[in-house]
């Protein structure tokens, strides 16, 4: 049997019966498809998704890109099990993807991208938006996105859809492949009908699997860890991918190893979990970098070992330190000249507990790290405060109110500027969920369509996006998407007037913080004159959210509450003081690599290059 539709409706009709399983859980791979129609898409897919508007949910997007950063949210809320496509039109709708991609794929996350295409069949080139390339007729601008993309191709002929829709699926379920996947569909083959085979259609199930550790491996991992004296668990994202918390848990309670976190792993145990010792690394916490410091078995567990956690390469400063690395993906499981242990976390660590019966780490080291943290936290503490509730109140404060008013349940989602340094050091992570920071491409913009993903995903949750004003300013757009769909997420927006974080990183690295604040010209030429008139608070409100503006640390914390009974999506907006180093956040405890100019007449980037160079000499290769 065969039933005849368009590529388009054959391409949908498959995504709507395509299932994930792991340990007996079964999801709806694609849960819906995001959309913004022009030529390439409209007559095509966009067709289709009509037709189909009973078994494929429809969101229409305002930004391709955010579209994307949406679907990423979406995945990552649930556990990669299920995720979202996006259509887009051919030319700028497609290449406005290229962002979003870069990020899955960064961060192992999957979405399926399906952007429009130039006509297969050439009739009339160039159409609208074609790019020409004179030695290359095969090159479209979709070509962007394969460097970006864990698989791609392009559908020239109808029946080419049948291999890659099942290649495509493959690779977004591959817990080490997964990523971006992108299928270019050039317009007129969209519309082109063909005679599909019926089978083509039928539900298929794909195991996203866990596989376990070789056992040689896995014996010599456990060898590696007995005969360690400070050994130190640092959990990336791959924790929560495997969704290996508990067991990690277990395996740091029983084993009594320390647990730090990357960005990506944090929440991997709770924060009052007697083994948690906060971030690791340039943003990390004083506890988890000294602890680094002298470590001699490094274990990572599910991380990629970025700069931001090594160091720049200059963390690990004990002589003997080895490293074992837990990772699915063989690639990272060899990083830093480790001992790899590849294989599923959760499967891993459950064996690695059962091997390591009866071994703990020495009662000093324990009593070392839990006096360590208890300082911390009593740091930690200092900057949440606001004893006086009147006045501004600095970065740290907002997170102190917002620390004080959610409770396991609420989502925080964040990605770049100084609120994740901020997040990182200072954040009590209330559940394994709560702390959603995409640091892997760390994208501006991506925080309202990731928070509108996970809302979608978790519609009882409160999900908070934490924008800063220069991320507000790159990609508020989905806003509207949010007031038209109703997804009632709260964004935290905080005023500080251009980059706090990329500004203080200038003036450490002899920049001066040059075109850094948003603020009028000078006379000079620079962009240091007075603060630009420009409001967001009622920015925001224009694109149809309510927005509580709060002036003082009493006001915002009024308004966090308010924003958090909302049912409708609400802003809260408030701009905060500059913190002094007594109210601010502690300083990095450690470096992180932002070469400085071998050369300069002014003195503050030859002051910069002399720290620099110090800096440089303590870098090590781990072999
Ligand atoms: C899309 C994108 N462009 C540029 C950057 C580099 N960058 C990182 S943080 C930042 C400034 C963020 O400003 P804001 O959101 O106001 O946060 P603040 O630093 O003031 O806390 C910039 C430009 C980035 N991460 N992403
Ligand atoms: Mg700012």
């Amino acid at each position: 049997m065969t039933i005849r539709s368009t590529v388009a409706q054959a391409l949908v009709r498959f995504l709507a019966v395509q299932f994930t399983e792991r340990d007996g859980e079964r999801r709806r791979l694609i849960g819906a498809t995001w959309g913004i129609f022009g030529h390439g898409n409209v007559a095509g897919l966009g067709q289709a998704l009509l037709e189909h508007a009973d078994d494929m949910p429809y969101h229409q997007g305002r930004n391709e890109q955010a579209m994307v950063h949406a679907a990423v949210g979406y995945a990552r809320q649930s556990n990669r099990l299920a995720t979202h496509a996006v259509t887009t039109s051919i030319g700028p709708g497609a290449t406005n993807l290229v962002t979003g991609a870069a990020l899955a794929t960064i961060n192992h996350l999957p979405v399926l991208l399906l952007p429009g295409d130039v006509f297969a069949t050439r009739p009339a080139d160039p159409v609208l938006q074609q790019l020409e390339v004179p030695y290359a007729a095969d090159v479209s601008v979709n070509d962007c996105l394969r460097p970006v993309s864990r698989f791609f191709d392009r559908i020239n002929r109808p029946e080419q859809l049948i291999p890659s829709a099942l290649a495509a699926m493959r690779v977004l379920t591959d817990p080490v492949e997964t990523g971006a996947v992108t299928l270019a569909l050039p317009q007129d083959v969209q519309a082109e009908a063909y005679d599909w085979p019926e089978e083509f259609f039928a539900e298929r199930v794909w195991t996203v699997r866990r596989p376990a550790a070789d056992p040689a491996e896995l014996a010599a991992a456990a060898r590696e860890i007995r005969t360690a004296g400070r050994p130190l668990v640092i959990a990336g994202g791959g924790v929560h991918h495997s969704r290996a918390e508990t067991v990690l848990a277990e395996f740091a309670a029983a084993t009594r190893i320390p647990v730090a976190s990357t960005q990506a792993g944090k929440g991997s145990l709770r924060w009052d979990h007697p083994q948690d010792v906060g971030g690791v690394g340039h943003t990390g916490t004083a506890t988890a970098d000294e602890l680094a410091r002298t470590a001699d078995l490094v274990i990572g567990v599910g991380t990629r070992y970025t700069d931001f956690t090594t160091a720049s390469g200059t963390l690990f400063e004990n002589p003997d330190v080895r490293f074992l690395n837990l990772n699915i993906a063989p690639y990272d499981g060899h990083k830093l000249a480790g001992l790899p242990l590849v294989a599923d976390a959760r499967g891993a660590l459950a064996e690695l507990t059962k091997a390591l019966a009866g071994h703990r780490t020495a009662d000093s080291y324990v009593t070392e790290y839990t006096e360590d943290k208890e300082r911390w936290e009593q740091r930690v503490d200092a900057c949440y405060e606001a004893d006086e509730p009147d006045v501004r109140p600095t970065q740290s404060q907002v997170l102190g109110a917002l620390d004080a008013l959610v409770d396991e349940t609420d989502v925080l989602v964040n990605a770049a500027g100084s609120l994740p340094g901020d997040l990182h050091r200072l954040w009590r992570a209330r559940s394994r969920d709560q702390y959603h920071l995409e640091y892997g491409y760390s994208c501006m913009g991506y925080e309202i369509p990731a928070a509108i993903g996970v809302k979608l995903a978790a519609p009882e949750r409160n999900v908070w996006a934490l924008v800063g004003d220069g991320t507000y300013l790159m990609m508020p757009t989905e806003i509207v998407t949010a007031v038209q769909e109703g997804i009632a997420v709260k964004v935290l927006l905080v005023q500080n007037h251009g980059y706090a974080s990329i500004g203080g990183l200038s003036e450490s690295v002899g920049g001066e913080r040059f075109g850094t604040a948003y603020r009028f010209p000078s006379d000079d030429g620079t962009f240091t004159g007075a603060p630009l008139p420009v409001d967001l608070a009622a920015n925001a409100a224009s694109l149809g959210m309510r927005v509580l503006r709060a002036k003082t640390v009493r006001d915002l914390r009024a308004a966090l509450a308010e924003a958090r009974a909302a049912d409708t999506p609400t802003c809260v907006y408030v701009e905060t003081e500059t913190a002094d180093t007594v109210s601010g956040p502690p300083p990095a405890q450690a470096w992180w690599d932002v070469p400085v100019a071998a050369t300069a007449t002014r003195s503050a980037a030859v002051k910069a290059r002399e720290l620099y160079e110090r800096h440089v000499s303590t870098r090590r290769r781990h072999l």
